[in-house]
């Protein structure tokens, strides 16, 4: 009987969400980095298999918005929770429970759909540790499953994909086997230089940068692609600090996301990166909807 079905997966900024979504399906589709509210998209992450398909959504971390591409973010995770079959919660079980916790769960129970909780970052305790943060975790809701893993190393990871399975009904395989994201390439792209950015800068920076690939084409015959993007920053200190002393900030971002595009893509790349100053662009609704994030 093959199964399929959609699985939204949410919870706190930085608790491992995308690092999950990538070890399931086996490639580096969404960013990561130890900075909070590094996804800003709702984002699908599509695992076939024999046994089904299971369409993952990678969501923002939910948290206090303080601005409006941050209540952007916190809407999307909460409109990810309707009409999907299973919702996974994620959180570090490194910590005891929060408020923002509480408030997650009681999000979770409007939802009315089963619920997996997901303790992660088990590499990161000692099996004492892990009973006692569980125990109080458990505490917070009826969860239908509670599965502790490691994101990072795998630990217990294929344990959620055969939980889930039994879960998601019975139906048919809605996208090709070896389709991972209805994302286009361009998204994927632009994300991989913004992870640059949020590894390499810190502060405010990361929060005030957005990526947007404006051109992208292939050479033909050649097998390299060219790719034209734009960074945007919200002040022109911020620019002077993507460019960097004579621009070796801005080739390092380039640098290091020409190798992750290059694997992507399966082929050369020619990047040329442009950064512009757009005002307070966080809370501007126009250039927000511009950037995609409306
Ligand atoms: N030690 C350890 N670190 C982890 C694990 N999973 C994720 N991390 C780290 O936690 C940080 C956040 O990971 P992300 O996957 O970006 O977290 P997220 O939940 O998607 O964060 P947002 O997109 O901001 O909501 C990164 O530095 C990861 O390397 C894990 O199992 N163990
Ligand atoms: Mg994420």
């Amino acid at each position: 009987m093959f199964k399929s079905g959609v699985v939204a997966v949410v919870g706190r900024p930085n608790v491992g969400k995308s690092t999950l979504l990538n070890f399931l399906i086996g490639q580096k589709l969404n960013i990561i980095s130890d900075k909070p509210q590094t996804t800003r998209n709702r984002i699908t992450c599509i695992l076939t298999t024999e046994e089904g398909q299971i369409i993952f959504l990678d969501t923002p971390g939910l948290h206090k918005p303080r601005n409006k591409l941050g209540e952007y973010m916190v809407k999307v995770a909460i409109d990810s929770l309707r009409e999907v079959d299973v919702i996974l919660f994620l959180v570090e079980a490194c910590h005891r429970p929060g408020k923002g916790d509480e408030y997650v769960v009681d999000l979770l129970r409007e939802a009315q759909t089963p619920v997996f909780l997901i303790l992660n970052k088990i590499d990161m305790l000692s099996q004492g540790e892990l009973e006692s943060y569980e125990k109080l975790y458990r505490g917070l809701y009826d969860f239908a499953e509670v599965i502790p893993v490691s994101a990072v190393s795998g630990t217990n990871v294929p344990l959620i994909l055969q939980k889930l399975l039994e879960y998601l009904p019975e139906g048919p395989q809605y996208y090709p086997e070896d389709m991972i994201t209805e994302q286009p390439e361009r998204f994927v792209v632009s994300e991989l230089i913004r992870e640059k950015i949020l590894e390499l800068t810190r502060d405010e920076v990361p929060h005030s940068v957005a990526v947007e690939v404006e051109e992208m084409k292939e050479r033909k015959g050649k097998n390299m692609v060219y790719i034209r993007a734009n960074i945007y920053v919200e002040r022109e200190s911020q620019k002077g600090i993507i460019v960097g002393k004579g621009g070796k900030m801005l080739r390092e971002i380039g640098g290091k996301a020409r190798q992750d595009i290059e694997k992507l893509l399966g082929c050369k790349s020619f990047l040329e990166l442009w950064v512009k100053v757009q005002k307070d662009w966080r809370n501007k609704d126009r250039t927000l909807k511009d950037l995609g994030y409306s």
